[in-house]
C-alpha cells in the first residue's frame, strides 16, 4: 500500500515536472471552467451578436428577444432570455449527449451559436414591432448558414412574451411561405381584438401576447394544418373555438396528456402536421403545470408534466422546424430556477432535433436570397 502511494507520488511529481517543461498555454492552465463559471451563453456556446455581424456563417442561433410589454397580466418576460441562459449552465458540448435522442446537437454537424439579444425598446410597441420585424428579416435574409445548398440559418428565440413569435414568422414567411405552427401553451392565443373590449382602441392595442396568432392568421403567415396542445384556458365561450376553428387549428387538451396518454398527443400532432412542410415550434412555459413553471405571467392550474412535454417533443423530432420560441418566462415570479430550468431543457430539446434532423432541404425553401455582404 505504502508502495502504491509512493508510486502515485511520483508519478505526479513526474507530470508535474512535465507540464512545467512543456511550457504550457495560458488558456491550457487556466481555460477549463466548471459550468457554474464565466459569463453566461446559452449552454456555453459562442457568443457573437449576429445582427452586427454577417461574416461568420451558423446553423443555428439561440436569440433573446427580451420584450414583455405585450402582456394581458404578469410582466417580467423581459429578463426571461438571462434566466434560461443561467439555467442552461449544465449543458455544455461535453455533457451535451441526449439520452432520449441518441444524439448531441452541440457535437454535430452544425454551427450553434448564442446570438446575444435583439434589442427592443420598452418604451413603444409599435417601435418594438418595428424593430423585430427588421431584426428577424437582417436574420433570416441576409445571414448563411454553413450549408452548401443555401439555406438561411434558423433561430430558436429566448423570449420575450408570446407575441415575439408573429415578427419571427413574418421573416421566416419571406424564405418558406406559410409555416405550420405546433403550439404548446394553456391558452389560445387566436383571441381577436374584439375579445379584449375597452372605450379605449389603436391599432397596435390589438397586438398582444393572446392575439399573435390571430394576426398572423389575418396576414397568411399560417398553414391550414396548425395545432394546440395542452389547452386548458377559461373561454369567454364557445364561439373562442369557434373563432380557433376557423384559424386552421387542433386543439390538444391539457387532460387529453392523462385521459389519452402522450402516445395520444404525438400521434395527433403527426396525423395533422406533414411531416416534410416548414414547420414552427413555440413552447409558452405556461403549458407547464404551475408546480412546475411558477416564473411565468398567465398561471393556468392542471397543466402538462416537465416529463411529458419533452416526451413529445422527442416524439415529434421528424418534423421540419425551421424554427421555434420558448417563451414567456419571467423569473421574478419564479423559484429555485425552476421554470427557468425547464425552459433551457425546452430550448434544448427543440435544439437537439433541429440538428439531429439534419440541415434544411432546400426544396422547402421558397426564396433562395443571395446574402448580400
Ligand atoms: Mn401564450
Amino acid at each position: 500500500m505504502q508502495f502504491l502511494k509512493s508510486l502515485v507520488l511520483a508519478t505526479t511529481m513526474v507530470l508535474t515536472s512535465a507540464n512545467e517543461t512543456s511550457d504550457p498555454k495560458l488558456v491550457e492552465i487556466w481555460g477549463d471552467l466548471w459550468p457554474f463559471q464565466g459569463i453566461n451563453t446559452f449552454a456555453h456556446l459562442d457568443h457573437f451578436s449576429c445582427l452586427v455581424d454577417k461574416t461568420i456563417p451558423f446553423d443555428v442561433g439561440i436569440i433573446g428577444v427580451p420584450f414583455d410589454t405585450a402582456v394581458s397580466y404578469r410582466p417580467g418576460a423581459r429578463f426571461g432570455p438571462r434566466a434560461i441562459r443561467a439555467a442552461s449552465q449544465r449543458q455544455t458540448s461535453l455533457r451535451g449527449f441526449n439520452p432520449r435522442a441518441m444524439f448531441n446537437p452541440y457535437d454535430s454537424w452544425a454551427k450553434v451559436v448564442d446570438c446575444g439579444d435583439l434589442p427592443v425598446t420598452p418604451m413603444d410597441n409599435s417601435l418594438a414591432f418595428r424593430q423585430m420585424n427588421a431584426g428577424f428579416e437582417e436574420l433570416l435574409l441576409r445571414r448563411q448558414s454553413t450549408s452548401e445548398n443555401k439555406v438561411p440559418p434558423r433561430f430558436v428565440l429566448l423570449g420575450g412574451d408570446h407575441s415575439i413569435l408573429l415578427p419571427h414568422i413574418r421573416a421566416l414567411n419571406k424564405v418558406y411561405g406559410p409555416v405550420n405552427i405546433i403550439h404548446f401553451d394553456a391558452h389560445l392565443d387566436t383571441w381577436s381584438p374584439d375579445k379584449y373590449p375597452s372605450y379605449w382602441h389603436s391599432e397596435q392595442s390589438e397586438l398582444n401576447h393572446g392575439s399573435m396568432l390571430w394576426k398572423a392568421h389575418e396576414e397568411g403567415l399560417t398553414t391550414k394544418t396548425n395545432i394546440h396542445a395542452g389547452i386548458r384556458t377559461k373561454l369567454s365561450g364557445l364561439i373562442d373555438l369557434e373563432d380557433d376553428d376557423s384559424q386552421d387549428f387542433i386543439r390538444i387538451e391539457a387532460d387529453d396528456i392523462w385521459l389519452k396518454g402522450p402516445e395520444y398527443v404525438i400521434k395527433k400532432i403527426l396525423d395533422v402536421v406533414p411531416k416534410d412542410t416548414p414547420s414552427y415550434i413555440s413552447v409558452d412555459i405556461d403549458v407547464l403545470d404551475p408546480g412546475f413553471a411558477s416564473g411565468t405571467g398567465t398561471q393556468e392550474p392542471g397543466g402538462w408534466l416537465p416529463r411529458e412535454l419533452i416526451h413529445i417533443l422527442r416524439g415529434i423530432e421528424e418534423l421540419t422546424i425551421v424554427g421555434a420560441d420558448i417563451v414567456e418566462v419571467a423569473p421574478a415570479y419564479d423559484y429555485a430556477e425552476v421554470t427557468a430550468t425547464n425552459g433551457a431543457q425546452v430550448a434544448y430539446e427543440i435544439l437537439t432535433s433541429m440538428v439531429k434532423k439534419g440541415a434544411i432541404d432546400p426544396s422547402v425553401v421558397k426564396i433562395i436570397h443571395t446574402f448580400e455582404q
